[in-house]
């Protein structure tokens, strides 16, 4: 199993790349945002409490993530790639995931951190809520998504520093140009699966 994450914070263009990857790579997109807005459509019991996190701009409990995950991760085949947007998001969801993927024998390959400026990140994310329909994508809400990433999520860049697996990314490019960076620091651990190695699309 080949295992990507994209970190950021919210608006550094995670969605955005995770996109442009599996137009290029046979892997599958994981975003806990899709999946939660996806049950919040729903209007089932998991989605009504997302609901109450997401629009104070607060996570979702880990223990809920989690679950998730492991369902997700059941039946995997040994060739196959994730692409984790938006997961992990705290150091408990981290530590999480090493487990689950360690009892696959599989781990964490390589951890895209985009960087981009938060005045950057703030008119993107107004700028999608012009049109998105999304309840998160306004200023109050906004305001405390990124605190709430430097407090909880930034920490996790050291996490994968000191594992190895952090590659740095500079986010504020053209969409194409971030996508062909990324892709090339992909293709260098798609290189440790032999084996795994279709071209790609
Ligand atoms: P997400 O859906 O993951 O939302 P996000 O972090 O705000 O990032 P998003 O994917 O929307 O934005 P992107 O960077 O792609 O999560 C929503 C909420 O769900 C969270 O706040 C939390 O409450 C909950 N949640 C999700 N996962 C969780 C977890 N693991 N644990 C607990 N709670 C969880 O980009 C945004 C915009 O930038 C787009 O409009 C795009 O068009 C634009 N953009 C991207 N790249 C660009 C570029 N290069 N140039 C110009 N614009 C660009």
């Amino acid at each position: 199993m080949i295992n990507v994450i994209i970190f950021g914070s919210p608006g550094s263009g995670k969605g955005t790349q995770s996109e442009k990857l599996v137009e290029y790579f046979d892997f599958e997109h994981v975003s806990t945002g899709e999946l939660l807005r996806r049950e919040i459509h729903a209007d089932n019991s998991l989605g009504r409490t997302a609901k109450g996190f997401i629009d104070k701009g607060q996570l979702v409990p880990d223990e809920l993530i989690i679950d998730i995950i492991d369902e997700l991760l059941i039946d995997r085949s040994p060739c196959s790639g994730i692409i984790f947007d938006g997961f992990p998001r705290t150091i408990a969801q981290a530590e999480a995931l090493d487990r689950l993927l360690a009892r696959r024998n599989a781990k964490v390959d390589i951890v895209l951190n985009l960087n981009v400026p938060e005045e950057m990140l703030i008119s993107r994310l107004l700028n999608r809520g012009k049109d998105s329909g999304r309840s998160d994508d306004n200023m109050k809400t906004i305001s405390n998504r990124l605190k709430v990433y430097y407090e909880q999520t930034a920490p996790l860049a050291d996490y994968y520093r000191k594992a190895g697996t952090l590659c740095d990314i500079n986010g504020t490019g053209t969409v194409d140009g971030i996508a062909d960076e990324i892709r090339k620091a992909v293709d260098t651990v798609r290189a440790n699966y032999p084996e795994c190695n279709k071209a790609p699309k």
